[in-house]
């Protein structure tokens, strides 16, 4: 899948070795590579090596250099898309046997035929464009979804993560549930009919679309916005969120970090267009959404603000708010296996987007930590496609335990609203 890119210094270097940004190489790939001593043949002819996969070298190659590997008899071709950062865009798809995961392009396929199917209960609009200019699509399922209606607002998001994919594949399932079982389904029904739910199932493409772009994954996490005065690229999204920014030693002031915050509060396109949305969600003086969920892996936790802070409650998190929180969130964790506690429990964060949800917007906000519960390092972010099925629908019962109190959080603890 081709991605149009708005950014400098893409290139049009089908089987031109032409400068991207100046420069005098392109980027290649070359097949049959499986030795060191080919890797170390192809480096030696001053061809950067930028990516190993399993029989292909990925290079930044000059028109000279193309020439002298092949002259070794090796296959050397042009790879078709290239952005500045020699992120390669071209070919970007899943491992064949991860097929089942969605590529963005798969991903806005699926969206795009949710609407086709059920006109009237889904719209899909673009509510900004990542660095490297792609759509940031929120969907709509409700009731007359075309109107803004007086219901409760509910707001899922999926994939700050790069490297988080299973967070795509259940933002997909989501909005394949509760569209396609409008019909047949009078749970689903009922809470289509009186709730506006929003999914943005990817808020991340940028990122997404790097981590796959070789064919292999490249465990990456951030977006793919540069650094000035740094080769370091890429922002932690969920480091960024405007509230107790940087406060507390939960991300990194390192742009080669992978929790680095950014060089101020929202500086990352993505984060500034979820806050736009979610501020343009204030009706009347009134925020329409109530409750939401940010999908991400790994660890099976449900977690509830404050991450900024160790204490259970503050200033504006009173014990009243501090119970609807545990209450929900266990509530949530009963039925999907999850383990609940406070964010915080786990390590302190600062710039999230859940403390921004509530610091800001009083948004009763969670964050699941999807399968597996425990997975070795990196692996960890990888699961077989086989288990998307079942690791998505695990969270049915638990997300309309929060849609149904999306009216009224309170009543969780016996309060009314
Ligand atoms: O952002 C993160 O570090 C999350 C956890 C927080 C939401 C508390 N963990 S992750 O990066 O491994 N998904
Ligand atoms: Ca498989
Ligand atoms: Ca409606
Ligand atoms: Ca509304
Ligand atoms: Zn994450």
């Amino acid at each position: 899948m081709l991605v149009a890119l708005a950014v400098v210094g893409v290139s049009s270097p089908v089987g031109a070795a032409r400068g991207v940004g100046g420069r005098e190489s392109a980027e290649y790939h070359v097949s049959g590579v499986t030795t060191a001593q080919q890797r170390s043949a192809v480096a030696a002819t001053g061809a950067a090596v930028t990516g190993v996969e399993d029989s292909r070298l990925l290079i930044s190659a000059t028109a000279r250099e193309v020439a002298e590997i092949r002259a070794m008899g090796l296959t050397v071709a042009a790879e078709a898309a290239v952005v500045r950062d020699l992120g390669v865009l071209a070919a970007n798809d899943f491992p064949s046997a991860d097929s089942r995961y969605h590529t963005f392009a798969e991903m806005n396929a699926e969206i795009n035929q949710a609407v086709v199917d059920h006109p009237g209960i889904i719209t899909r609009r673009v509510i900004g464009k990542t660095y490297q200019n792609r759509d940031i699509v929120a969907v709509k399922i409700s009731d007359n979804a075309a109107s803004d209606e007086a219901e409760p607002e509910v707001l899922f998001t999926a994939h700050q993560h790069a490297r988080e994919h299973l967070t795509v594949e259940m933002a997909l399932y989501l909005i394949k549930t509760m569209t396609d079982g409008y019909a047949t389904d009078s749970r689903v029904r009922g809470l289509v009919d009186t709730r506006e739910i929003w999914v943005v199932p990817d808020v991340n493409p940028d990122g997404g679309e790097y981590d796959i772009a070789t064919g292999a994954y490249r465990g990456w996490r951030k977006n793919r916005q540069p650094n000035a005065g740094t080769s370091a690229v890429g922002t932690d999204l969920n480091r960024n969120w405007n509230h107790k920014w940087g406060c507390c030693g939960g991300s990194s002031g390192s742009p080669s970090s992978e929790t680095y915050r950014g060089p101020r509060a929202a500086s990352s396109p993505e984060v500034t267009a979820l806050q736009d949305f979610i501020s343009s969600r204030v009706v009347g003086g009134r925020q329409q959404i109530t409750t939401g969920v940010d999908f991400h892996t790994y660890s099976e936790l449900v977690l509830w603000p404050y991450g900024y802070t160790y204490s259970n409650t503050t200033a504006d998190l009173n014990s009243t708010d501090q119970r609807v929180f545990a209450t929900l969130g266990r509530g949530m964790a009963a039925r999907n296996g999850y383990t609940a506690q406070q964010s915080s429990d786990l390590y302190i964060t600062d710039g999230s987007i859940d403390d921004y949800l509530w610091g800001v917007h009083k948004i009763y906000g969670y964050t699941f930590e999807m399968y597996p519960a425990s997975g070795g390092g990196l692996s960890g972010f990888y699961p077989p496609d086989e288990v998307i099925a079942s690791e998505t629908a695990r969270n049915k019962d638990a997300l309309f335990y929060l849609l149904d109190h999306a009216d009224c959080p309170k009543r969780s603890i016996g309060q009314t609203c």
